[in-house]
């Protein structure tokens, strides 16, 4: 029999994140096989080139890789679920706010990386946060009347900044998104997939 699919990844990484909350909301078994993205190991480097995680494996051994890529497969494993739109506008408007909150994360991750190299100042971390605050600011007209994908990511992505970078005030700078956190905090496809601390 062939082993299940199975997703590289970190329990820190919020891309990876988003796709262990996306398998709980589907009821899908999602096992994680826990991946240091930056040891480099022969079975990351030989599912994704990039060295990335999420990298998701399936049972023939076959790769898929980014998370966004990842999401389009888990939700196409189960026909009629509810938590995006198939097409349509509806369809467009998720991607779109996920393709927005992982944003948010790519340039906190950006300022991070820089930050570890001693570069926190400077016209690109500056941009970095610029994005990040364009992008907080776009995401609460986004939000929409029932929880589903879009706001899942949006949720991911503030809980991440949370984590790694806590002076950022997005409660304070956006009280929709502090509405929104203070519903879903409890939800458990959340509440059992924060990084450890
Ligand atoms: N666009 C990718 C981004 C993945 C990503 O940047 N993952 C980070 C960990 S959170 C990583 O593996 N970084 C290592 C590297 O960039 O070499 C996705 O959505 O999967």
């Amino acid at each position: 029999m062939n082993a299940p699919m199975q997703l590289l990844a970190s329990l820190t990484s919020p891309y990876a994140r988003k796709l262990r909350v996306i398998a709980l909301e589907l009821n899908l078994a999602l096992p994680v096989v826990e991946t240091a993205p930056l040891d480099d190991t022969a079975d990351l480097l030989a599912a994704n080139p990039l060295g990335k995680v999420p990298a998701l494996v399936l049972a023939d051994g076959s790769a898929i890789v980014d998370s966004r890529v990842i999401a389009a497969y888990l939700l196409a494993q189960v026909p009629g679920q509810t938590l995006l739109a198939t097409d349509g506008p509806a369809h467009w408007h998720g991607r779109t706010t996920e393709a927005i909150a992982d944003g948010i994360l790519d340039a906190a991750i950006n300022l991070r990386f820089n930050a570890a190299q001693g570069v926190t100042t400077g016209a690109w971390p500056d941009r970095q946060r610029r994005a990040i605050a364009r992008a907080l600011a776009a995401l609460p007209a986004r939000i929409g009347d029932s929880i589903a994908y879009a706001e899942l990511c949006m949720i991911i992505a503030c809980e991440y900044l949370d984590f790694r970078f806590p002076a950022i005030d997005w409660r304070g700078d956006q009280p929709a998104l502090k509405e929104l956190h203070e519903r879903l905090t409890n939800r458990p496809s959340l509440a059992t997939t924060r990084p450890p601390v």
